[in-house]
């Protein structure tokens, strides 16, 4: 759990602070994430830069506070790979320079937070101290982290930033397990921005004209979202009820499941979407949501799913008992186990008072993880990164 940090005496208390946020700018849950916490600390007061290789997905640069800036690679036909953090940290050294940035915050580690460090020691030579925060997101530890082709660096680059937090306390844990930290890690739960989610609201449901019941998958599908499991479940899901499937997001496993669903002669109910910026009128339809994923260190789609009222069946791995409470705001089952998910579904879908409770359920846990109660807590750790550094 993050603990709350003694408040700073209120003169030593910066009111508004220039930010720099380095991010992945595509529709991973890293980037959205990023991108919501810079939209929020913007309409907050503080100036927030965006500092990445293209305009994150989410983010609409005419609003007030946000400036983006584009990270450049040169191509050279010499390198067989472009040189990215090089880039990146010069990219950093350039913006905290000239906007005179306070805090620089890095998400996912690779090669985020390396840079970050490079970018650190070039300020400081030129007599100019700023702190690292790093967030860890996921797959940059449990995945692509703990490759041994990056792990010394991910370790070394953890190990010199001033903060380092995670989206929850099961990816705090497999970051100690994996990787020598002398770091503490602060968990920072993944938030969500509830008043973009009216569940109360009757939405036109354009999918399911006879009254089928919407079922919802959104990811990068990639091959830990485990996507034939989606297809598999729903496939049970609509031996039993009427049933239409909805496919968001783009990605490698995307042409697959369309064919498992051929297969299965179930096409004409799975619904390939593909990237919408209309998460938010999606899911006002959706009946469940489903995340039967091999790893999740915390599931952002299935809390944005939540906070629209809409119960979630998924695995119980990674960070996702941390949202997903099962018997409460949905079910969770062991990875793999796609028969007890299609019952569970089932089971939900036909038990009107049930379902009702469930989905309350889910939109009260949701509440927990508001923006307005996570934001704050990271305004308090970039207070807190500079007094580590005695900068006021
Ligand atoms: O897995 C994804 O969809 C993308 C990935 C990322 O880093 O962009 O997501 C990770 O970060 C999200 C935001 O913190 C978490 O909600 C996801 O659970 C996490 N994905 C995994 O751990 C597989």
């Amino acid at each position: 759990m993050f603990l709350p940090l003694p408040l700073p005496a209120e003169s030593t208390k910066r009111k508004h602070m220039n930010i720099g946020i380095v991010c992945y700018p595509t529709f991973g849950g890293s980037g959205v994430l990023a991108t919501e916490l810079g939209k929020y600390l913007a309409k907050e007061g503080h100036k927030v830069h965006f500092i990445t290789y293209s305009q994150p997905v989410r983010l609409d640069i005419l609003d007030a506070n946000i400036y983006y800036h584009e990270v450049n690679v040169q191509d050279y036909p010499l390198f067989q790979y472009q040189p990215y953090e090089l880039a990146l940290s010069s990219k950093m050294v350039n913006v905290a320079t000239k906007y005179a940035l306070d805090v620089l915050h890095v998400h996912y580690a690779i090669p985020h937070a390396y840079a970050g460090f490079m970018a650190k020691q070039i300020l400081r030579e030129k007599g100019i101290e700023i702190p690292l925060i790093t967030t860890l997101h996921g797959t940059d530890i449990t995945l692509v982290g703990k490759n041994p082709s990056y792990k010394p660096a991910v370790t070394f680059s953890i190990n010199h930033s001033d903060v380092v937090t995670s989206v929850s306390e099961s990816l705090r844990q497999d970051t100690l397990a994996l990787f020598e930290v002398r770091k503490d890690i602060e968990v920072v739960h993944n938030f969500v921005d509830l008043t973009l989610y009216h569940p109360e609201e009757n939405c036109k449901n354009t999918f399911a004209p006879h009254g089928e019941k919407l079922i919802t998958h959104i990811s990068n599908f990639r091959k830990v979202k485990r996507i034939d499991d989606v297809v598999t479940i729903f496939n049970h899901i609509q031996k039993a009820l009427p049933a239409i499937l909805l496919m968001i997001g783009e990605g490698p496993e995307k042409e697959w499941a369309r064919q498992y669903a051929r297969e299965l002669g179930i096409e004409e109910k799975v619904k390939f979407l593909g990237k919408t910026s209309e998460v938010e009128r999606v899911l006002c339809m959706s009946d469940l949501f489903l995340l039967p994923s091999e790893k999740e260190s915390f599931g952002l789609a299935a809390l944005e799913a939540m906070a629209a009222g809409v119960p979630v069946v998924s695995s119980n791995t990674g960070g996702l008992p941390e949202v997903n409470i099962d018997g409460q705001t949905g079910y969770t089952a062991d990875v793999g186990d796609t028969a007890s998910m299609g019952e569970r579904a089932v089971h939900l879908l036909s038990n009107d008072a049930l379902f009702y409770a469930f989905s309350k359920a889910a939109r009260a846990k949701a509440e927990t993880f508001s923006i307005q109660t996570i934001g704050p807590t990271y305004v308090a750790l970039y207070e807190k990164a500079r007094r580590l550094l005695s900068l006021p």
